[in-house]
């Protein structure tokens, strides 16, 4: 049986929080018992948030009138039982439309005026200046009052020609793209820029992004909507009209907004209703049906089967009335099926895989700090079995052992420090490399490069010598890096033989998914550039604001491969910090307990069973985070229906055995 899209992503929803909620319980745990540094909390962290807000955008693209809001209904919005997104003959979206949901911020339409394109302020800003957009209160119960809000999305106003000049939506050297001018010599053109819907519903409070777009051509089209968040939506499904066939306007979209490779692209031929012909059969109909789909997919170079005709009108007035005969008779099941099982298993795949790296990693480490805290135990009974039934002079000399032993081993200290100098110094250097100064230099260069082009036709060479710069920054970072790894492990291995630490030190940084992001920016803007928008940049007005764009999205880059650098290096000196505490804690506990066996009788056998006790807590406690982590990793690789993902973990997921020697211990600690 085919399952709905919204019931997909409502079970990979299911999913994340389960393993979310997993990911919290072990990180509560290790933390209770000490076993957290900084580093390997920051990771469990950062890997919790992602799977609390993991998101997941699709976006619909299409010529104007081809129903990409009807269609958008009919997935998401048919169980409200009516038309959400206004749709109408003729252009009817005037705006982008964001649809989702952050939890704590009001359920409102947010609009941002159409004149903010005079500044020269980028929508990645403008989305967190509030006072920006005008606000319109949402009540998700009130359907009827919802969907007359959102008729917002479809005003325009009329503005001169001049003005409309300004802002982009005149060109005069594409004068049949022009909006017709009326008698008043004034055009029409979008009231908004951009409209962000924040709505409980439940799909989207399960992180799922609807991104509907206006009807774009060349001349109109926000910029950051081709150069930002297209490029970044995780599908996109591009829609066709069974009445008009694949025209001239809808190529032009597909080649300048789609036709990059990588992204997931799904292509709808809509409209299938309007085929049927009372006076042909249907087998007739289905046969034209078939024909238009070969010829879509033919002329957009797409596989065959990633061409779904269907009818979205027909679809949300059969899931409105209930009707099963009628919603398969639409055709869009089949699109549904494909999203679910194509997208939502690459997204589960993709994050499954971050979350079983990170648990290995965490497992790893603390693995080790409890093996080294045996060790010591080990190694402080089998120093105190050798004393039972020896005289007090025979303690004392042990005293005079554990105290040559410490200042043999604060020697260590001199080299640590002598390391960590080096160690600081090259990290400087390679945090350099990927500062935003820099950064914003080499844009400088590139945007004066522009500027004194002729005609602005060096634009697209600039940029790609902007690029390739940018590049070097990346290489040479990862570069530095790659030289702190060799440092630190010549040195770890130098530490650990003369000073018995059990330093490891991780495989070097990888920076190449930066590398791989900076390339994806550069082919979206490249593609930009081809457009009519490198005749706009000779006025400093677009310049200015295409260097903004550029500065926000590759300041994620370079700010995010910089974060990754510090926190590499950071869990490799942390390592450090905790061996070097626990090896002092390890010296001061021998001897405290040579102190108590030297100054009574019969302490040394009470000595020896905490000494035992304490190493079967250690056990305990590495049986269970074993316990945990192998929970929440076969939670993260499991492969089973939607609903047997969504069992919260038990408060023990350990064996009951190991809860209850855990619990008996903790208990009979708490009366001593
Ligand atoms: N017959 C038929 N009409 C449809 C279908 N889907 C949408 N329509 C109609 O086509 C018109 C345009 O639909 P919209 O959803 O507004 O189209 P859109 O692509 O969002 O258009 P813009 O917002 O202007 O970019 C509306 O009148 C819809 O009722 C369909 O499957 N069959
Ligand atoms: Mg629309």
């Amino acid at each position: 049986m085919s399952v709905s899209f919204a019931h997909s992503v409502d079970a990979h929803g299911d999913w994340r929080s389960a393993l979310e909620s997993r990911v919290r319980g072990l990180a509560r745990f290790l933390r209770e018992h000490e076993l957290l540094d900084e580093p390997a909390a920051d990771l469990l962290e950062s890997l919790r948030q992602r799977l609390a807000g993991e998101k997941l955008v699709v976006a619909f693209v299409a010529e104007f009138s081809r129903g990409k809001s009807e269609l958008i209904n009919a997935i998401f919005f048919a169980d409200t039982g009516r038309r959400i997104m206004p749709a109408t003959p003729g252009r009817t979206t005037m705006c982008p439309v964001e649809l989702g949901y952050e939890a704590g911020e009001p359920a409102a339409l947010a609009l941002l005026p159409i004149e903010t394109r005079l500044q020269s302020t980028s929508l990645a800003e403008l989305r967190r200046q509030p006072r920006a957009w005008q606000l319109t209160p949402l009540d998700i119960d009130d359907t009827e009052g919802l969907a007359q809000a959102l008729t917002q999305v479809m005003q325009t106003r009329r503005v001169s020609v001049e003005t409309a000049r300004n802002l982009g939506f005149w060109d005069d050297a594409q004068p049949d793209d022009n909006p017709p001018v009326d008698a008043q010599g004034e055009v029409e053109v979008p009231m908004w820029r951009h409209a962000l819907i924040n709505l409980p519903h439940p799909l989207l409070k399960r992180g799922l992004v609807v991104l509907d777009t206006p009807g774009l051509n060349a001349i109109g089209a926000e910029p950051e909507l081709t150069v930002g968040l297209l490029p970044t939506a995780h599908a996109t499904v591009f829609v066709l009209g069974a009445d008009t066939g694949v025209t001239k306007s809808d190529l032009a979209i597909w080649r300048d907004h789609l036709s990059a490779e990588g992204v997931s692209r799904y292509v709808v031929l809509n409209k299938i209703d309007t085929l049927a012909d009372t006076l042909h059969s249907q087998a007739h109909t289905d046969k034209q049906i078939q024909r238009q789909c070969d010829d879509a997919a033919h002329t957009l170079k797409l596989p065959r089967e990633r061409v779904f005709p269907l009818s979205a009108k027909q679809a949300l007035a059969a899931r409105v009335a209930g009707d099963e005969a009628a919603l398969i008779a639409s055709r869009l099941p089949a699109l549904e099926d494909a999203l679910s099982q194509r997208l939502l298993p690459q997204r589960r795949e993709l994050l499954a895989q971050t979350g079983v790296d990170n648990l290995a990693q965490v497992e790893v480490q603390v693995q080790r700090r409890l093996t080294d805290r045996r060790r010591q135990l080990a190694e402080q009974l089998l120093e105190l079995r050798g004393l039972r039934g020896k005289s007090a002079s025979k303690v004392k000399l042990m005293l005079k052992r554990v105290d040559g032993e410490v200042a043999e081993f604060d020697q260590c200290t001199a080299k640590l420090q002598a390391m960590r100098a080096v160690h600081g110094r090259m990290l400087k250097d390679a945090l350099l490399d990927l500062a935003s100064d820099r950064l914003r230099e080499h844009i400088d260069e590139m945007q004066q490069a522009i500027r004194s082009s002729l005609l602005q036709l060096g634009a697209r060479k600039a940029f790609l010598l902007l690029c390739s710069r940018l590049r070097e920054r990346l290489a040479r970072a990862q570069d530095r890096g790659t030289e702190i790894h060799a440092m630190l492990e010549a040195s770890f291995v130098q530490l650990n033989t003369e000073f018995g630490f059990s330093l490891m030190s991780a495989p070097a940084v990888d920076l190449s998914r930066f590398g791989h992001d900076l390339e994806l920016i550069e082919r979206n803007y490249v593609q930009y550039l081809g457009l009519t928008q490198a005749l706009k940049l000779t006025q400093a007005r677009f310049l200015d604001q295409f260097r903004r764009m550029l500065v926000s999205r590759l300041r994620v880059v370079f700010e995010s491969a910089s974060g990754e650098l510090e926190l590499w290096n950071k869990t490799a000196s942390a390592q450090i910090d905790t061996q070097l505490r626990e090896r002092r804690r390890g010296f001061k506990r021998r001897r405290e307990a040579l102190e108590r066996i030297q100054s009574a009788a019969g302490e040394l056998e009470t000595r020896l069973s905490e000494l035992a006790d304490q190493d079967l807590q250690l056990q305990l406690l590495q049986r269970r985070m074993t316990e945990m982590v192998n929970d929440a990793r076969a939670h993260a690789q499991s492969n089973t229906s939607p609903t047997a993902g969504a069992s919260e973990p038990q408060p023990g997921t350990g064996t009951d055995e190991t809860v209850d020697l855990l619990l008996d211990f903790e208990a009979a600690q708490a009366r001593a």
